[in-house]
């Protein structure tokens, strides 16, 4: 048997009569049946011959016409007629080394089995043609859908070829493959290996390859490649033979040396750097196993990195300060994908505690479970005994801040208070946390305190000044109260502050008012005591003499009064002038002023009186004070008056003046016969 035979290629059912058939019935039979070629076959059905178009033209050249002739006269023959089991190929070479077009073919027992034409070879010739084209491309497509299905070949950074074993043609690239070598992947599917690579550039060389990945299984190698441009790529490839669908492949996967050689480098300074880090690194997996710490790790720790290595972190450095919920949150956080950040006492190799600061970052890939973690660790000892230290000296600076009794407040450049004492507090009754933040006004008694002047201290204060005033406070429950401020720059845990220190001065203010009073006032009546009247008369003359207002003195003295004490005694006395003091103090409008100028002698000044109103007025008391004895415990004394009345002039020289005239009006109204009013006109 043959590959391709010619009984696959045979036209079925061949056109044929019997050798008696007459030619214009053979004609016919060709035109119906779009035949080339009509056979004579005998009872046996045995071709005896073959009649085609060409003897139909020659017979028309010739002159002849159907008529009368049969096919026996016409046909050629003997026949030469091929086996069905012919090779197609020997068949057609028979053909046309003998020129024919057409061959008859016969079975083993010389019976017709078909006619094979010219076109009918053409035909097959096409057809496995087409066959073997699809055949090779099926191929091509099963091999890209089976890559394809490596969807890896266009995750890898790597370069990926795959090209026919023999022909070295390229059918399948991945994009870093195009980019590698700067080719469109068009382009690239166009070429042969043996154009992009300078190292196996002729088929000798790819021979060699091809054998050596045959004979390893799969060959790893450095070799150079060339890129579009005309550059050379130094690449390390790893090549294994495929085959799919009966065909051989060589996948070719190249690893850019440049760029590898970049990354060594490129890591081998991040080695460097993290080794020189001053903050200790660990790097665990997931585990956590160590698998990598820098020089800084060994140094804080006292473990060497080879004893480290492969140990969890929790048997090297756990110090049992912290309890397992603490660990607990840490986990929950990093397996979260969190980053963790903290402070906890850990433990040397050595036994000995330390104070860290410790990041843990959690390492995946883009979306993937975590596998790592990196763990920054820094000895913070130092810095927590300093913060201790400080601790402790705010403590103890607080104590004496607030042992001190008086007000004291921290406030800043813009006198916002930054602190207060216990004392301020207990000034105020707001609380320490109600003052921070506030300014002077939140405290000031509205109304009371100047607050330009108030900007005016802070300012000089800042300059380096020292001030000290007084300042109206109003506290929680509303009451205003005076207090005095020192106002001092100072330093508040290193910040430039101003320090201001009150005192509460309710009480001392009080006294001072007592005694401004007591220094006013006559102890025996109340009234107005000489020194103190005089001075007030001091500013009355003063005001009549700027707005010129009629104003007027009484100067009154009680008649015969030494004969009352020496019928009741001085107590009685006491009494009696008492009395009279009241009556008198009854008799004043508010604006007029009373007082005893010593023993038994008052005066009394009316502003805004004339002369003739003041004698009124005098007139008026005397009469009330005469009707109206004094109640003592030695029965009713009853008791007169006299009084001297002058008036202000329009320029007058002095007090001294007045209290001359009104004294010579009293003189003249004891001299005239007590119990009467004397007035002695303005000069
Ligand atoms: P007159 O003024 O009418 O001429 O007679 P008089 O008796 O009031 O005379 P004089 O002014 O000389 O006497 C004043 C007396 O008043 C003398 C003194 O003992 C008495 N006296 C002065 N101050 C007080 C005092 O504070 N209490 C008492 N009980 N007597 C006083
Ligand atoms: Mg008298």
């Amino acid at each position: 048997m043959t590959a391709h035979p010619l009984s696959a290629l045979l036209s079925a059912n061949p056109v044929s009569v019997p050798v008696a058939a007459s030619l214009a019935e053979v004609l016919a039979l060709m035109a119906a049946g779009h035949s080339s070629c009509v056979l004579a076959l005998d009872s046996e059905r045995r071709p005896s011959g073959i009649f085609t178009e060409q003897d139909a033209v020659r017979l028309m050249a010739e002159g002849k016409t159907s008529a009368g002739l049969h096919m026996g006269d016409v046909m050629r023959q003997p026949i030469f007629a091929v086996p069905a089991d012919l090779d197609t190929r020997a068949a057609y070479r028979l053909m046309a080394d003998h020129g024919y077009r057409h061959l008859v073919v016969v079975d083993s027992e010389g019976r017709l089995a078909g006619v094979v034409s010219e076109g009918d070879f053409l035909r097959e010739t096409i057809q496995r043609q087409r066959q073997a084209m699809e055949r090779a491309q099926g191929q091509v497509r099963g091999l890209r859908q089976r890559l394809q299905n490596f969807s890896l070949m266009e995750q890898v950074s790597d370069a990926i070829f795959v090209a026919d074993a023999e022909s070295t043609a390229i059918v399948e690239v991945n994009a870093q493959a195009c980019r590698s070598l700067g080719y469109a992947r068009e382009e690239l599917l166009a070429l042969k290996m043996l154009d992009v690579s300078t190292s196996i550039s002729d088929f000798a060389a790819w021979k060699t390859f091809r054998a050596a990945i045959r004979a390893q299984g799969q060959l790893l190698i450095e070799i150079c490649q060339r890129r579009r441009d005309g550059g050379v790529l130094p690449v390390q490839i790893n090549a294994r033979l495929t085959e799919v669908e009966g065909h051989e492949y060589v996948v070719t996967v190249a690893r850019d040396l440049s760029r590898i050689r970049e990354q060594d480098a490129q890591l081998r300074l991040q080695a460097h750097a993290l080794n020189a880090a001053a903050n200790a690194i660990v790097i665990t997996d997931r585990v956590p196993r160590i698998v990598w710490a820098n020089a800084a790790f060994s140094a804080l720790t006292g473990y060497p990195l080879a004893e480290a290595l492969g140990r969890k972190p929790a048997e090297l450095v756990n110090s049992g300060k912290q309890d397992a919920s603490f660990y607990q949150r840490m986990w929950n956080s990093i397996l979260a994908g969190e980053v963790w950040h903290g402070e906890l006492i850990s433990k040397r190799r050595d036994g000995s505690l330390y104070d860290e600061e410790l990041t843990i970052t959690p390492v995946s890939a883009e979306g993937r479970e975590v596998t790592h973690f990196i763990a920054i660790k820094q000895d913070v000892s130092a810095r927590k005994a300093v913060e201790a230290a400080l601790r402790e000296s705010e403590e103890s600076w607080r104590g004496l801040f607030n042992s001190i009794t008086e007000a004291i407040f921290i406030q800043d450049g813009e006198g916002r208070f930054l602190d207060v004492n216990h004392g301020t507090e207990q000034m105020y009754g707001y609380s320490r946390e109600e003052f921070i933040g506030q300014s002077p006004e939140a405290i000031a008694a509205p109304g009371k305190n100047g607050q330009e002047q108030l900007a005016d201290h802070l300012r000089a204060v800042l300059a380096g000044g020292t001030r000290k005033f007084e300042f109206w406070g109003r506290r929680k429950n509303g009451e205003v109260f005076p207090k005095d401020v020192w106002l001092n720059r100072g330093s508040y845990f290193g910040r430039e502050v101003i320090i201001a220190v009150a005192r509460d001065i309710t009480q001392r203010k009080a006294l001072e008012d007592e005694l401004r009073h007591l220094a006013a006032t006559d102890p025996l009546t109340g009234l107005a005591n000489r020194r103190h009247f005089l001075e007030q008369m001091a500013l009355a003359l003063a005001r009549q003499q700027r707005h010129d207002t009629p104003t007027a003195l009484l100067m009154l003295d009680l008649d015969w009064f030494k004969r009352i004490n020496d019928q009741h005694g001085h107590a009685i006395g006491d009494e009696v002038l008492k009395h009279v003091a009241g009556i008198m103090a009854a008799s004043l409008r508010r604006i007029d002023l009373l007082g005893r100028l010593g023993g038994e002698e008052f005066a009394i000044l009316l502003p805004d009186t004339e002369a003739r109103g003041a004698h009124e007025f005098a007139e008026r008391l005397r009469q009330r004070i005469a009707i109206e004895p004094a109640q003592t415990p030695a029965g009713a004394i009853p008791m007169t008056v006299s009084i001297g009345v002058t008036p202000f002039a329009p320029r007058e020289s002095g007090l001294d003046a007045i209290l001359a005239r009104a004294d010579r009006a009293l003189y003249h109204a004891k001299a005239n016969g007590r119990n009467r009013v004397d007035l002695e006109p303005a000069p």
